[in-house]
């Protein structure tokens, strides 16, 4: 198959894009950086060193003789470029995870959460556009994530809901009451490619993702291989976080009771949840819904558990309890179906599997890269941020 992968340089699009060259398809991949600028502009940096994608894809194409096309350019603001894309490169599938992904970064400010909001929507609507001008079958495959639906009172179901009302029946979208202003990009994402379904006939599948964890893919060992792997309270996803501060010692950060409970994956699922909706479409006209994670935990589970695997490997961990910057709630029901994908061949990964201390050992020898000072970085979520007035910048 010919697949695009926009957001390549990121955390899980360039081992995405690298798994799916070894399976034999051909891959190209497209960013623009972004993430890499907001990273210099907060004073962040990934635990290991990523080099640009031009130099590894050149690496991976001298270890492997895979080859990934690179195409750099921005899919929001330039819709000529991504036009341009489409008609060099000729996908049959796209995977699009080029969007901001950080939640705590789109709630720090006016300017972050306007850029998360008109960089992931304009982004994904120029998709469409550019999908509906170049074939309009060409099989999207969404990023979306399951705080898009919060923590209701009731169940989750994996992106539809059927309702009886007023004696009549229907199957409405899941009702969405998102954590961020991020959670809440793809809410509206979600909205208009059901709306491109309906109305153009596209080909949709759109993956409520989960929280990702793990450093280590299939090629890992291999340099050119390893990714952009974040601790910080900005882009680190809360497992890789716990893993760091284990392996520097530092108590583990939960915020407030911890009883926040989400579904999490491991990133070796990642790539084969995206492999297997690669592997089987969605209909013409069908914007079909994956919950896409393996596991719920608290937060507090995860702390033990990290403590735990720190023990196993010789480190001792402890759990601090710290103010939750954000605002959501610490003890709640929460349930949410996640059928489809393991109805389609996944087998997952578990946590108590040993993945936990595979993460550990693999971080270890890079640990003293780490900047203590941006562990605690996290915006609170008041949206009142104290900045210079533009006029005295
Ligand atoms: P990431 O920030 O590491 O990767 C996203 C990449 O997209 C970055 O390299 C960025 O430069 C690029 N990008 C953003 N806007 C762009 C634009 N306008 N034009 C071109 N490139 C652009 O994020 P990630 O953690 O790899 O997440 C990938 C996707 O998966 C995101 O859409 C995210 O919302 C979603 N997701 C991630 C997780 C997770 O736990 N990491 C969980 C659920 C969903
Ligand atoms: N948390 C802590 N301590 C920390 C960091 C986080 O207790 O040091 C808590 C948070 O308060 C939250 C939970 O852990 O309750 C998860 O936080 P997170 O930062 O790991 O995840 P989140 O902000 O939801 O965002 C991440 C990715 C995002 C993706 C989402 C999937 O950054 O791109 O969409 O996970 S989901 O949560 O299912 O929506």
């Amino acid at each position: 198959m010919r697949i695009l992968v926009l957001g390549g340089d990121g955390y899980l699009g360039w081992p995405t894009a690298v798994d799916l060259a070894s399976r034999g398809h051909d891959v190209a991949i497209v960013d623009n950086y972004v993430k890499r600028t907001i990273e210099s502009k907060i004073g962040v940096t990934p635990l290991l060193e990523v080099p640009r994608l031009h130099d590894r894809s050149r690496q991976l194409a001298a270890n492997t003789g895979w080859n990934i096309e690179v195409f750099i350019g921005d899919i929001s603001k330039d819709y000529e470029f991504l036009s341009h894309v489409l008609n060099a490169f000729e996908p049959e599938a796209i995977v699009h995870y080029a969007e901001q992904p950080s939640a705590p970064y789109s709630m720090a400010g006016v300017e972050e959460a306007v850029f998360t909001q008109v960089n992931n929507v304009v982004g994904t609507l120029n998709l469409a556009f550019a999908v509906a001008e170049r074939d309009p079958s060409i099989h999207i495959v969404k990023l979306g994530t399951m705080g898009e639906y919060g923590t209701p009172e009731i169940p989750i179901e994996e992106g539809w809901l059927e309702i009886t009302h007023g004696g009549r029946h229907d199957r409405v979208l899941f009702p969405k009451r998102p954590h961020s202003i991020y959670h809440l990009s793809k809410v509206h994402d979600s909205n208009n490619l059901e709306f491109m379904c309906r109305t153009w006939g596209f080909r949709v599948t759109d993956l409520n993702q989960g929280v990702v964890y793990g450093h280590r893919t299939n090629y890992y060992d291999d340099a050119g291989f390893s990714t952009s792997f974040h601790y910080d309270g900005v882009f680190g996803t809360v497992i890789n976080r716990f893993a760091v501060q284990a392996a520097m010692g530092m108590p583990l950060t939960v915020y407030g009771a911890g009883g926040q409970t989400r579904g999490y994956l491991n990133i070796k699922d990642t790539l084969e949840c995206i492999n297997l909706a690669l592997l089987n479409p969605a209909d013409a006209g069908e914007i079909r819904v994956f919950n896409q994670f393996t596991e719920t935990f608290s937060v507090m589970d995860i702390a033990r558990q990290v403590v735990e695997a720190a023990g196993n490997i010789g480190i001792q961990a402890s759990i601090a309890h710290t103010d939750n910057p954000r605002n959501e709630k610490e003890e709640h029901f929460y349930e949410a179906a996640h059928t489809g994908l393991v109805g389609l061949g996944l087998q997952p990964h578990f946590m108590s599997h040993g993945l936990l201390e595979e993460l550990l050992r693999d971080i270890q020898p890079w640990i003293n890269r780490v900047n203590g000072g941006t562990i605690l970085n996290s915006p609170t979520w008041t949206g009142v941020v104290e900045r210079t007035p533009t006029h005295a910048r």
